[in-house]
């Protein structure tokens, strides 16, 4: 009978051990499960223009990182930060500075718990509202348990049953033995049925449906706004999507004076207000307003309250202004565009056309635009190189994640790209080319495009230098290709 004593013994010990190593295990590992996620996102908020690097807690609560980086011509001065449950008013603001222009500044805000929060960025006059879902940890799935008390318990059985004293008696080390191989079997058979990825919860906007407030008016968010006018053009408003945006101005909308041009989205089947966008190429909305001579503003509206967004507009001539919202919403993440327009009054200024491919001097440099073969239907290679003096520019700097950007419409019923005309088609284009060694880019920028239809086509080619957007206007006639285009 005693010999059965020091197995039994063991055994006791070696399930105290297990369930020591359970209680403990817990506390020391939990940080493995939950990735960090980095949120970039660019604001248009009033006259500025800041881009925000956001770096959610990775416990779901607790420090959260946010870099504001002020770009373009940015007045002196300061925004206030603070971190909200959605809807809440900003407490604990703190004061960022936005200046000079190109000086990030990072501020930690504190929150306390996982689940949807708001980014308050507040200038004195719009508090922009930034989504934002801070995931819980994961639990720690089944197989790193199996892992964890499978070795443990199989180094333990080994380590006791080379002990002399265990080893004296045969039929306890021959015990202790299996319970070690049993353990070590168990841990490399959950590694070896592991999954391959372990599933990450992805932060997205807040999903909650929200009714749609009643037409022409819009109670509470916006901080300051005033009674909007209505401005969209009755008729002018599609989508290719599930969104339907509609424009008005806060101010009637005057060539020269600048106007916040406010924005509603909208469920085109349900009429819900639409408020799951997801953020795409650093911005929730990518807004090209394109005016009647061609002009272009490629805004990033901040959302100011559930479905409404906010960006300054100073529409340099009097006309009609097509619209045009880019877009993702959370969880389809199907890119689409909502388009409308806006009437602008005053004195009308004719806008010299945009010239053809070749040299053209823009923000102080001499860009050259090449559209070779340019044929319907067929892929085109769209080439600008930047220079500046005689030399050549290699310090054009990334914006939104890529060196170029490149927007195009196609012509309209009439022949001519016309940004009112819901048969000129609206497009976006990417450089996706790596950067140069020292993280720019330059002198050639490059894009891939095929042309859908022959006709005149009008281009803006987008790159970033000294923290400022330069768009280059091109005006480029397609020919028509062999085969008929639809
Ligand atoms: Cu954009």
């Amino acid at each position: 009978m005693t010999v059965l004593h020091a197995p039994r013994r063991t055994a006791v010990l070696l399930a105290l051990l297990g369930m020591l190593a359970l209680l403990a295990a817990p506390g020391a590992l939990a940080h493995e499960s939950t990735p960090t996620g980095v949120t970039r996102l660019e604001l248009d908020l009033g006259a500025r223009q800041l881009s925000l690097t956001i770096t959610a807690p990775p416990e779901g609560q607790g420090r959260m990182p946010v870099v504001v980086l002020p770009r373009g011509e940015a007045p002196p001065g300061e925004v206030q930060l603070a971190a909200v449950r959605p809807g809440a008013a900003p407490t604990d603001a703190v004061a960022v500075p936005v200046a000079p222009v190109g000086q990030p500044h990072e501020v930690v805000l504190a929150t306390d718990g996982p689940g949807a929060w708001e980014i308050t960025v507040a200038d004195g006059t719009t508090v922009a509202r930034v989504p934002i879902v801070l995931a819980a940890p994961a639990p720690t799935p089944g197989w790193v348990w199996a892992v964890r008390v499978g070795a443990l318990v199989g180094v333990v059985a080994l380590v006791v049953a080379l002990t002399p004293s265990v080893r004296q008696r045969p039929r306890a080390a021959v015990t202790l033995g299996v319970v070690a191989l049993v353990g070590v079997t168990v841990a490399a058979t959950a590694i070896a049925t592991a999954p391959a990825t372990p599933t990450t919860p992805t932060p997205a906007a807040a999903q909650a449906p929200v009714p749609a407030p009643p037409a022409g008016g819009h109670a509470g968010h916006g901080g300051g706004t005033t009674a909007a006018t209505p401005t969209t053009v009755p008729g002018m408003t599609t989508t290719s999507g599930s969104v339907v945006a509609t424009a008005r101005t806060a101010t009637p909308a005057v060539a020269g004076a600048p106007t916040d041009l406010e924005l509603d989205l909208t469920d085109s089947s349900t009429g819900a207000v639409v408020d799951d966008l997801a953020v795409h190429d650093d911005a929730l909305i990518h807004l090209a307003v394109i005016g009647p001579g061609g002009t272009l503003d490629h805004l990033h509206p901040v959302r100011t309250g559930p479905g409404h967004y906010v960006v300054r507009l100073t529409p340099g001539a009097a006309g009609r202004y097509g619209v045009f919202a880019e877009m993702e919403r959370a969880g389809d993440g199907g890119h689409q565009v909502a388009r409308t327009a806006i009437d602008v009054t005053g004195p009308a200024t004719p806008a010299a056309p945009a010239p053809g491919p070749g040299v053209r001097e823009v923000a102080g440099m001499q860009v050259d635009v090449a559209v070779p073969d340019a044929v319907a239907g067929r892929p085109t290679t769209i080439t600008a190189t930047f220079g500046s003096g005689g030399r050549q520019v290699t310090d054009l700097q990334g914006w939104l994640g890529m060196a170029g950007h490149l927007m195009l419409l196609g012509p309209g019923l009439d022949g001519t790209p016309d940004p009112v005309d819901p048969a000129s088609a609206f497009g976006h284009v990417h450089d996706m080319g790596p950067a140069g060694p020292s993280g720019t880019y330059g002198p050639r920028i490059t894009f891939e495009h095929t042309f859908p239809s022959p006709g005149r086509h009008q281009l803006w080619v987008q790159v970033q230098r000294d923290w400022q957007i330069v768009t280059v206007p091109v005006t480029v006639d397609v020919a028509p290709g062999s085969a008929p285009t639809p």
